[in-house]
């Protein structure tokens, strides 16, 4: 007789015997725990704030606001839009120098309860940088500059630098494609393009958050080098996020 089995006599249909029952019914009790952890390890990642990746909304999150650019850019103080390259498709752009100053700027208001605001956005440096910075900054500000270049040699030359300030963190990556050529000016590896996904945390935003571009290009003119911000998108949360 096979093991944990009971055959009637002249009969086909089996008792199980406690055995295997106990068995099958702790493997039960045994996924639905592993189903459970699964449930609960994804909504506490969903809660997680976090710098990487994209973010899901979590229960004490805000989407104060999400820009593509695709549609316009209003509300930008000193704004342009650019439409004119599919491999862009819409930024907010494209401009010039200003000389380090902000130049461009929009005004969020921010719920007063919030503890942390994430802002995120992609800066576009097109076509020949010479290792010019755009700078950000947040009410007047600045928080951040990156160089750029992709002329021979100046790969390692390029710079981030967050300010050393007690209420900003913030990450700079490179975007997909950053560094190949994708429009505008081309001809040359100078003329390559460029693009970096920025995010930083402001600790206790103002009821009022002015985010600001600049850049130390020379000059205004747009044809030799540009740049552009695009996927612009401002969460408030209560929850500290993570790095
Ligand atoms: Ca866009
Ligand atoms: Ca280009």
């Amino acid at each position: 007789m096979v093991s944990g089995r009971s055959v009637r006599p002249g009969g086909t249909d089996f008792k199980i015997d406690r055995v295997i029952a106990v068995a099958a019914v702790s493997a039960l009790i045994l996924l639905i725990i592993i189903g459970l952890r699964a449930i609960v390890d994804r909504v506490a990642g969903a809660n997680t704030p976090t710098l990487a990746g994209i973010r899901l909304l979590a229960p004490d999150d805000r989407l104060v606001t999400f820009e593509d650019f695709e549609m316009g850019a209003p509300g930008w103080t000193g704004g342009a839009l650019d439409q004119s390259t599919p491999a862009f498709g819409g930024i907010l752009g494209r401009f010039g120098g200003t000389g380090g100053r902000e130049r461009i700027s929009r005004t969020f208001e921010i719920d007063p309860g919030s503890q942390f605001a994430m802002v995120s956005f992609t800066l576009h440096a097109i076509d020949d940088w010479g290792l010019e910075d755009i700078v950000v900054y947040a009410n007047g500000v600045e928080v951040l500059r990156r160089s750029f270049s992709t002329r021979p040699g100046d790969e390692n030359r390029q710079r981030t630098a967050v300010a050393d300030l007690p209420w900003i963190r913030a990450f700079v990556r490179d975007a997909p494609r950053s560094g190949t050529e994708r429009g505008f000016g081309s001809g040359s590896d100078a003329m390559a393009d460029q693009s970096v996904a920025v995010s930083m945390v402001l600790f206790g935003p103002p009821e009022e958050l002015r985010i600001g571009f600049g850049s130390t290009l020379p000059g205004d003119d747009t044809g030799t080098a540009s740049w552009a911000v695009d996927n612009f998108q401002i969460i408030t949360t209560a929850q500290r996020p993570e790095d």
